[in-house]
């Protein structure tokens, strides 16, 4: 009781303290201020945390200064007990109460650091275990990694916040250590700085140096820099005349890269690669395999304890079915990797679409390492723009990967990040959420969206009640929404040829690789529409064991994905879906303008402005999909469905100018 009446008169306390402008910067820490706010801007960005000591007790201070506001009286202090007997691993740590005193043990200084922020974490969810009760955390992940696609000039490939924080300028420090904060808040520990399109110019003296710097400032944070390297750096870059993995002088020059980064980045991270993919140089251009490829850089830098990402992003242009490719390629090289290679494999088959199944490398590999890789930036799911909680997508992927075998787990996660030099540092401020889910899902795969969404939700705005409820609910239905409104049923890769944002289930110039049109995705013709993946067909699903087999084999989510239905049983389920996913796009908008009351005005008008557009966007959709695929079906818009507010001609003919690094223009709409 006493509890709820704190929450409530901190509620209203914050309803007022919050509504003032604010930029977003500040991220999940908006409430629960900083130990650095009060500081004057240039002491403020002079600020060097030098030792993870320090940010241990810097966060612990800052939440003192601010746990009134919060818990009323419930909490007297906060101690750290570092102790080799807490038994909490590398990185976890217990948190108990002993007479309103809130103990942090841990056996290691990174684990305090984890525990302090799970501390405010939990406080403002009125979760801090009670006087007498403890809670033990640990990560059941080792390696927690973001992915950059930055260039080295400071552009982003699928970047929709702005330009690089590494690259392309002089590095702002300040920005890098707010950056390593906030990942070790949700967990992350590793961060790969650059494109997986590698310049190999990234192995320059100059790049090494920038490494060094950025890892400086992200060591006190428990955070390690890892690389994306080009497979032909040997040649491109090194002057030899090869690339060739099984060549002793490219073998050699690998490992001398290895002990020049090590020298001046001890705790170097290791490499991620992208070989043979999309045009990338790899090992296949010297008939090599990728085990002969990876395995080279592996032994580089296995003396200092790196490990090797090796990508299974491969698909050859023209193949019956891409979705067949990357297991018909890796499957048998199964167990020939060495063990500090982890493969990594996009949660789908396909390319990180809205809905896909499940990638069946991850169930057919059993003697390799193997991590997912999520991807955060929402190239497919509406760029900063779209509210899309990814966090849904990612414990769907967990879901049915434990519908075959509950006890799976993975050494390592990537998230391709969505972070860039704008102030909100993701293009929004709901974009934010799928960083910290992120985080959060990497630490603990079995956490339920909602926990995250409601955690987000409290740290970045408000803890009161009405604002959480209403926004919760949007979270956790705009995934399925963007499903709904772009590609339901299991419709996947229809976007606009230029661009990933828009629809445009007709784009097939000649001359363009079949595997980069939709009508290769989508076959809709007389008959029906979708791509047979069945025994009629590719046979793709033969590549799924069950009980995964027979539940994508019959399920509605993945109808199109896997069949190539009749209209008859097709046309009116996707009529049914392309109108459910608008009315929900509408639903949120509404929603985000009856919140006005609980957020700052800046804040409101920058979301306002971007749930607009996701629910006139969301029309744009469905106008452009029923229209073109009615051309097939023949058949008349379900009675209930109302009418079209673009005509097709009209959006056939419209042309978002933008490219791959560069971000939808907000006020342009067909
Ligand atoms: O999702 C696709 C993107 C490319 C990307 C590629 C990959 C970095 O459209 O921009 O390139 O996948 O993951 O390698």
């Amino acid at each position: 009781m006493k509890t709820f009446r704190t929450l409530i008169l901190a509620a209203a306390t914050l309803c007022c303290l919050s509504v003032s402008a604010d930029d977003g910067h500040d991220l999940w820490f908006r409430l629960m201020q900083s130990p650095y706010w009060g500081l004057s801007q240039s002491d403020y960005n002079a600020l060097k945390v030098t030792s993870m000591r320090q940010a241990i007790d810097d966060e612990v201070n800052g939440i003192l200064k601010h746990m009134p506001e919060y818990m009323g009286k419930d909490i007297a202090t906060i101690r750290t007990n570092l102790s080799k007997d807490a038994n909490t691993g590398e990185e976890g740590f217990i948190i108990s109460n002993d007479k309103r005193t809130i103990t942090i043990s841990a056996s290691t200084e990174k684990g305090l650091l984890y525990g302090v922020f799970a501390v405010s974490r939990l406080e403002l969810a009125g979760k801090l275990p009670k006087p007498g009760k403890s809670i033990v955390d640990k990560p059941m992940c080792q390696y927690r990694i973001l992915n950059h696609w930055d260039n080295l000039n400071g552009t982003i490939e699928r970047g929709f916040a702005g330009r690089s924080i590494f690259f392309g300028k002089p590095i702002d420090d300040t920005i890098i250590r707010e950056y390593a904060r906030a990942n070790a808040s949700v967990g992350i520990n590793g961060t790969v700085l650059n494109n997986v399109n590698s310049s190999p110019q990234i192995l320059s003296d100059e790049n090494i140096k920038l490494a060094a710097h950025v890892a400086d400032i992200l060591r006190p944070y428990g955070i390690k820099v890892y690389l994306s390297v080009n497979f032909a750096s040997p040649k491109a870059f090194g002057g030899l005349p090869t690339a060739d993995p099984l060549d002793p002088a490219v073998r050699q020059w690998w490992k001398a890269k290895a002990k020049e980064l090590y020298k001046v980045i001890p705790d170097f991270g290791g490499f991620l690669v992208k070989a043979n993919s999309e045009g990338q140089p790899g090992p296949g251009d010297f008939g090599r395999t990728h085990a002969e490829g990876a395995n080279m850089m592996a032994e580089a830098l296995e003396p200092f304890g790196g490990i090797v990402m090796w990508r299974a992003f491969v698909y050859a242009p023209d193949s019956p079915d891409r979705a067949n490719q990357a297991y018909d390629e890796f499957m048998p090289l199964d167990g020939q990797f060495h063990d500090n290679v982890i493969v990594q494999i996009k949660n789908g088959p396909i390319d990180f679409q809205p809905r896909e199944p499940v990638s069946p490398l991850f169930l057919g590999m059993k003697n390799t390492k193997m991590m997912p890789e999520f991807q955060i930036t929402q190239e497919y799911t509406g760029e900063s723009i779209h509210t899309c909680f990814l966090a849904s997508m990612w414990r769907e992927f967990y879901d049915d990967i434990h519908m075959v075998d509950p006890s799976i787990q993975y050494p390592a996660i990537a998230g391709v990040a969505n972070i860039g030099d704008s102030r909100t540092w993701c293009g929004s401020d709901m974009s934010q959420v799928n960083w910290y889910a992120f985080g959060r899902m990497a630490w603990n795969p079995d956490i339920q969206p909602a926990q995250i969404a409601d955690e987000w939700l409290r740290q970045t705005f408000t803890i009161n009640p009405k604002f959480l409820k209403p926004m919760t609910k949007v979270l956790l239905q705009s995934r399925e929404a963007v499903v709904s409104y772009m590609m339901p049923i299991g419709l996947h890769h229809i976007f606009a040829g230029n661009h990933h944002y828009g629809p445009e289930p007709w784009y097939a110039p000649r001359g363009v690789r079949s595997d980069w049109t939709p009508p290769y995705y989508h076959k809709a013709d007389a008959e029906g529409l979708g791509f047979d993946r069945m025994a009629t067909g590719s046979n793709n699903i033969a590549q799924y064991p069950e009980p995964l087999r027979t539940y994508y084999a019959n399920s509605d989510k993945y109808l199109v994905y896997f069949h190539h239905a009749p209209w008859s049983r097709v046309w009116p389920l996707l009529c049914k879906k392309y109108d459910e996913g608008v009315r929900q796009a509408e639903q949120f908008a509404t929603t985000w303008h009856s919140m006005k009351a609980y957020v700052d005005a800046e804040t409101f008008d920058r979301q306002a402005l971007r749930f607009d557009r996701q629910a006139k966007d969301a029309w744009w959709w469905r106008d452009a999909c029923t229209q073109y695929f009615q051309q097939f079906s023949k058949m008349p818009m379900p009675k209930k469905s109302p009418a079209p507010r673009y005509q097709l001609a009209d959006l056939m003919k419209y042309r978002l100018p933008i490219d791959n690094y560069t971000a939808a223009p907000i006020d342009q709409l067909p």
